[in-house]
Order: structure tokens, then sequence, then C-alpha cells
């Protein structure tokens, strides 16, 4: 699985634009792993979208990942569910999803992605790597060392989020992540498929 250039939707932040539409765009600019994410939106909604994108990420090859919600996951056949230490327990989870079925899991410790790791999570997002105003309730970022950290002690992938834009993300990678996730450098930016492009090439400089 390829995780380098993660874009998380995110309609408030992307001037107007849809989430499917963030998805159409990202995607084109060479995204590699697409995630819904809305808390607000209703379920019937949040459904719709991930239908739509899951026919845009199916043409491109894209991964697609809802966030919080396996049920949507499930019924809109995403590939996988990427999951906080506040939802659903992953022991729970796992039983449920389909084999193969890709779930994520946000940690903030290294403790935390040891258990991710043992209890069968696909990748571990350290989350917030950097201080980020796209989630209010992140806290401070804990920084690189937990990415290293983190990346020493687990051998599932471990993607960095929060805070990352393509002036930095050279530093996470050399910390030991696999990818990054981001929402303002790709879907905050004028044009969503020349940021995911130009964020693409600057991996390529890190990850030949
Ligand atoms: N989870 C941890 S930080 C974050 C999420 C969804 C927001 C990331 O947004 P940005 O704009 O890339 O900092
Ligand atoms: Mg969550």
């Amino acid at each position: 699985m390829r995780y380098e250039l993660y874009v998380v939707t995110d309609e408030e932040l992307s001037h107007g634009l849809s989430h499917v539409e963030i998805a159409r765009q990202a995607v084109a600019g060479g995204a590699d792993v697409i995630q819904l994410r809305d808390k607000k939106l209703p379920g019937r909604d949040l459904f719709r979208a991930a239908c739509d994108i899951r026919a845009v990420t199916a043409r491109s090859g894209a991964l697609f990942i809802v966030n919080d919600r396996l049920d949507v996951a499930l019924a809109s056949k995403a590939d996988g569910v990427h999951i906080g230490q506040q939802d659903l327990p992953l022991s729970y989870v796992r039983p449920l999803a389909p084999s193969p079925f890709i779930i994520g899991v946000s940690v903030s410790s290294v403790e935390q992605a040891k258990e991710a790791e043992q209890e069968g999570a696909d990748y571990v997002a350290v989350s917030p790597v950097f201080s980020t105003g796209s989630k209010q309730d992140a806290g401070h970022g804990p920084g690189l060392g937990l990415v290293r950290g983190i990346s020493d002690t687990v051998s599932i992938p471990v993607i960095g989020i929060g805070g990352i834009h393509t002036d930095n993300a050279g530093d996470v990678f050399a910390a030991g992540a696999d990818g990054v996730a981001v929402i303002s450098a790709v879907v905050s930016q004028p044009d969503i498929t020349e940021a995911a492009r130009a964020f693409k090439l600057r991996i390529r400089q890190f990850r030949p």
C-alpha cells in the first residue's frame, strides 16, 4: 500500500468545493489516499459523498478511507476506515470488517501505536505532528521525536498528520514516516490538483 500523499477532505477549508470535488482534484494531482472526513454531515449525505468518492478513487487507483464511520465505509465499499482513540475500539471494528480492509488508527504516543499494531491496525497516524488550525481539539504537536519513536517501534506504516506542508514534509519522512496526511496544504490551496502534484514531486525528492 502506498500512503505517501494522504489527503483528508474538509468542506470547511476548501473554499466551497464539495468532498467529491476535492477528491477528484486531489487524485488528478496524484494523491495516493483520500480520506472522507466530515463530523457534521448526516449519515445519508455522508454515504452519498462516500459512494461518489469511491467511484472517483476506483478510476484513479487511489485508496479510499472513511473517517470514524465503519458503517459508511462498508456500505460505500471503501478500502478502509480511520479511527481515533475516542472511536469504536479497533478490537471491535476488525471482526466487523471484510478481508482485506484497511483500518488506520490515530495515535499520540508510542504505547498507543504499539497497542494499535498488536490489535491489527494496518497503519498508524501520528497526530498531530505539528500544531494545526485545521482540527480544533488536536492539541499541541508532539513533533518529530514522536514520529521517530513510533517508526522505530512498530513495523506497520506510520503516517504523520497535522501542520504538514511541503516545507516540513521532508523532516517527517526523515523521522521515519511512510506518508503524510494533509488538509490545508492541498485542500485549501487555490488549485488542489496543482498543490497535490507539487506535493508529490516534493515527496519524490525524499523517497525517489
Ligand atoms: N487530525 C489530526 S491533525 C488534523 C487531523 C484531521 C488536521 C490536519 O490538517 P492540516 O491542515 O494538514 O494541519
Ligand atoms: Mg475519529
